[in-house]
């Protein structure tokens, strides 16, 4: 059997911005990627994706919205990843840098998609047009996508 982990990722937006976080440790690391991780036991996926955006920046988000749905498969090493996307544009405090995180805000038009995942430039164009999306893709490496599917939806 394949392991699956369920993890959150958050991408606040707020003035034609977007907070992205440098990697500093771990999978992903050298990437800038929105704050998620992991979902443990007993949390609602919105309850994972509040934790780990306060642990990571620092920042108390109010109404976090699911807007994606992504899976990832990587071939090399046996593994599947199912991610929930969340967005808000209302949050408490000031993003400030964590052990796992250096925050950053980007113009929507100059977000750093070379030093993000691969995934993230097919993607993000939907997110940042405010549509939902569901996503499946599927990796021959870190770096490289062999297939994908991708569409937006109304209901995720
Ligand atoms: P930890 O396992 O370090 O959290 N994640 C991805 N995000 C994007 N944009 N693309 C991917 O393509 C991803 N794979 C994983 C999920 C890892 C964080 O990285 C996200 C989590 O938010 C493969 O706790």
């Amino acid at each position: 059997m394949i392991a699956t982990k369920i993890s959150s990722l958050v991408l606040l937006r707020q003035n034609g911005f977007v907070l992205l976080g440098m990697k500093k440790r771990g999978f992903g690391i050298g990437k800038w990627n929105g704050f998620g991780g992991k979902i443990e036991k007993g949390e609602t996926m919105l309850e994972c994706a509040k934790r780990e955006l306060l642990e990571e920046a620092g920042v108390v988000a109010e109404c976090l919205e699911e807007v994606g749905r992504l899976e990832f498969e990587f071939l090399e090493d046996p593994l599947i990843m199912k991610v929930h996307v969340f967005t808000s544009s209302q949050f408490h405090g000031d993003p400030r840098e964590s052990e796992e995180m250096r925050p950053q805000w980007f113009p929507e038009a100059q977000v750093p998609l070379d030093q993000m995942w691969a995934d993230d430039r097919l993607w993000f164009p939907l997110f940042l047009r405010g549509v939902k999306f569901k996503g499946s893709f599927k990796f021959t490496n870190l770096e490289t996508i062999a297939s994908y599917s991708l569409e937006e939806v109304d209901l995720l």
